[in-house]
């Protein structure tokens, strides 16, 4: 199904953009205004029952007989994965912000990774309507973070207090907004008229610091044609040099018919972004990969963009054979026959594709970088509430992981728990809610176990006997166990020190085996580490002893040797990295210190200005929180990564850690 009439050759004008931003921005409003003002006959969410979006959505439709793609990104840092994919793929994103000055901040890290990646990208300032301040104090907050010149193309008109229209500042033309309309033109309210040339004047010397030929027109007092300023905006714009911010109020469709305007001069063409990230024009057919789902009817989808050349249905796809190629242009999916250069399709049932491929019909010239998933912040151990359930469960999970890079699955050899390693609790919490809705799977979460270990402080010295006379065959074994500890990391050593077949060489093996078997739970439930177990004497029976007899003589005596070596707890100690803006340095050291943590110092971090690292050691058991409180106190924008340090002692800790 295309809409808005006529679809035209779509190899040429087939465009994706992304909606980004923070949460609550009204990202997901604005992809429902701007589908419905495409004529997509869309179902607007009622905006009380609207709920964070936690996966990428898409639309596709026709503006002006251009073909779209519109996907709307979840805003959640939780979910910032799904928006990084997304951003891989599109020729545009367009960053959803709210109108205060005071939230530029958390704006910050996503423009970065648009400079980083040198995407393009206009800044859409949503909910007009809230509009406080001046804009122009806006731009300038949002200003301070990001490295492109930005532009403002629109400015509010006011009435009294509330937002009742714009002028467009090229066009040199007012409009009033109309609900559920395109908006009304009206004559520039007199008042506003100096305002306006002075945007259209600083807008026109931000173009023409890239442009020698507008730069002369400035210095001689000739005003530019909206042509030119139009052709130079789109150029800078895509070149990645400028930044146009436009308004509206995407509940109200206000803004939406401006934004689809300036979308459709100005967006790059698929080849432009194509050569951008490198891809060769010619070559075999070439397309990637950016999101997996599990579908129940087509089966296994691969969203894809393609870069190069055409793909029809039935081909073979890195070893895999297509079965089916999906568009979206409405609620259903809608099978198409072939996906030409520039569409952005799901390919159906290629089964051994994953998320970030880059896949060809024929030989990979260049395989396409892809954003790596960020490190796991937050981990839950998850049991089912049946356990028949367990298979199917671990099925599901590695679905749902290949669906989501940003998940892990694991299973902890220690403890024996299954635990989800993710980006916090609301995305592991969605994890849970997928088990529950796509699977018919109920389980339980809890925080997962530590990874305990144990030592010794002492050596023993440890005599074992074992002599047991049950009707005819006895049991026999006698071992002397020295017991010592190690330096911390030796790992565990048997030795011995057997003379003259004291304990005959072909027992010695079971001896060894089950002093190490032995150490695997030591007397407080765990495993003990860096110790030495010495054979130094012992005695046995020609007819009574065994492997068996002397396992289990080993046994008793590390039992009992072990309680015996003053034993004590080791904890897992993690060197930890949080990375904060800079005025959150001081708290996230007080955070840290709060939990057992011992501060190393703290750095700029590489690369990222206004930003620090702070580094610490810090028990393993402190962790399991960290980032919800880490990103409460420093407005979401903290994150940390970690790994393992080194053990040590947890005196007095022992009820704490073992419970
Ligand atoms: N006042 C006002 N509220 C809006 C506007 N657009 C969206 N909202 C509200 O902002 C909230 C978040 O919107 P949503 O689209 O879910 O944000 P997202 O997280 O960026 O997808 C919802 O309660 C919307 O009703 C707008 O233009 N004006
Ligand atoms: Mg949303």
């Amino acid at each position: 199904m295309e809409l808005n009439g006529a679809t035209p050759a779509r190899e040429k004008r087939s465009r994706s953009v992304a909606l980004v931003g923070p949460y609550g921005s009204g990202k997901s409003a604005l992809f429902e205004a701007m589908l419905t003002a495409a004529g997509l006959p869309l179902r607007r969410s009622d905006p009380r029952a609207r709920t964070m979006s936690t996966e990428l959505r898409l639309g596709q439709c026709t503006y002006l007989g251009d073909s779209w793609s519109i996907l709307d990104c979840p805003g959640s840092i939780e979910f910032a994965h799904e928006a990084a994919a997304a951003l891989a793929v599109v020729d545009l994103a367009i960053v959803v912000c709210e109108p205060a000055a005071s939230r530029a901040m958390a704006l910050a890290p996503l423009i970065r990774t648009l400079a980083d990646k040198a995407i393009p990208y206009l800044i859409f300032i949503n909910k007009i309507d809230t509009l406080e301040g001046r804009v122009s104090d806006t731009i300038a907050a949002l200003q301070a973070y990001a490295n492109r010149a930005l532009v403002l193309r629109q400015i509010p008109i006011r009435d009294g207090e509330a937002v009742s229209g714009y002028v467009d500042v090229v066009s040199e033309r007012a409009y009033r907004y109309r609900k559920g309309e395109a908006s009304e033109l009206v004559q520039i309210p007199p008042e506003m008229r100096d305002r306006e040339a002075e945007a259209l004047d600083a807008l026109v010397e931000v173009l023409a610091d890239h442009d020698d030929a507008l730069l002369e027109k400035v210095l001689e007092d000739v005003k530019p044609t909206p042509a030119e300023i139009y052709g130079q905006l789109s150029k800078d714009l895509a070149g990645g040099l400028t930044v146009e911010v436009l308004l509206g109020a995407a509940e109200n469709d206000h803004g939406v018919r401006r934004l689809w305007k300036a979308l459709r001069h100005e967006v790059p063409p698929a080849e432009s972004t194509a050569q951008r990230r490198g891809i060769a024009p010619a070559g075999d057919p070439l397309a990637q990969v950016f999101k997996t789902v599990h579908a129940g009817h087509t089966g296994k989808l691969s969203y894809s963009r393609l870069w190069r050349g055409s793909i029809k249905d039935g081909a073979t796809l890195n070893g895999s054979r297509l079965s089916g190629i999906y568009r979206f242009p409405g609620a259903e999916p809608t099978k198409v026959a072939e996906a030409v250069a520039g569409d952005l399709v799901a390919f159906a049932r290629l089964e051994t594709v994953l998320t970030g491929d880059t896949i060809s019909t024929g030989t990979i010239a260049e395989k396409l970088p892809f954003p790596e998933p960020p490190p796991p912040v937050y981990s839950l151990a998850i049991a089912t509430e049946n356990r028949k359930d367990d298979v199917k469960v671990s099925g599901a999970l590695q679905k749902l992981a290949e669906e989501d890079p940003a998940l892990t699955v694991l299973h902890d050899q220690q403890t024996g728990e299954t635990v989800l390693q993710g980006q916090g609790e609301m995305h592991l919490n969605a994890v849970v809610d997928k088990l529950a809705r796509a699977y018919s799977l109920k389980i339980t979460t809890r925080r997962p176990q530590v990874a305990y270990k144990e030592t010794i402080r002492r050596a023993v010295h440890q005599h074992s006997r074992l002599k047991r006379q049950t009707g005819g065959h006895g049991q026999f074994a006698d071992v002397k166990l020295d017991i010592a500890p190690r330096a911390r990391g030796e790992g565990f050593l048997f030795t011995d020190k057997i003379v003259g077949g004291a304990v005959p060489k072909q027992y010695i093996p079971a001896v060894g085996e089950a002093a190490e078997e032995a150490a695997r739970k030591g007397p407080f439930g765990y495993p003990v580490v860096d110790i030495s177990v010495t054979l130094v004497d012992g005695t046995f029976h020609s007819v009574d002893s065994s492997d068996m007899a002397f396992k289990t003589a080993t046994r008793l005596g590390m039992t009992e040797g072990l309680a015996k070596a003053d034993p004590v707890l080791l904890e897992p100690i993690q060197h930890v990295t949080v990375s904060v803006p800079n005025e959150y340095t001081a708290k996230a050291q007080r955070l840290l210190t709060g939990r057992r943590g011992q501060i190393l110092g703290y750095a700029e971090r590489p690369d990222w200005p206004g930003w620090d690292d702070v580094e610490a050691l810090v028990p393993a058991a402190e962790l399991h929180d960290l980032i919800i409180e880490l990103r409460s106190q420093t407005m979401g924008l903290g994150t940390f990564r970690h790994h393992f340090d080194h053990l040590a002692e947890a005196r007095g800790r022992l009820e704490r850690g073992a419970a």
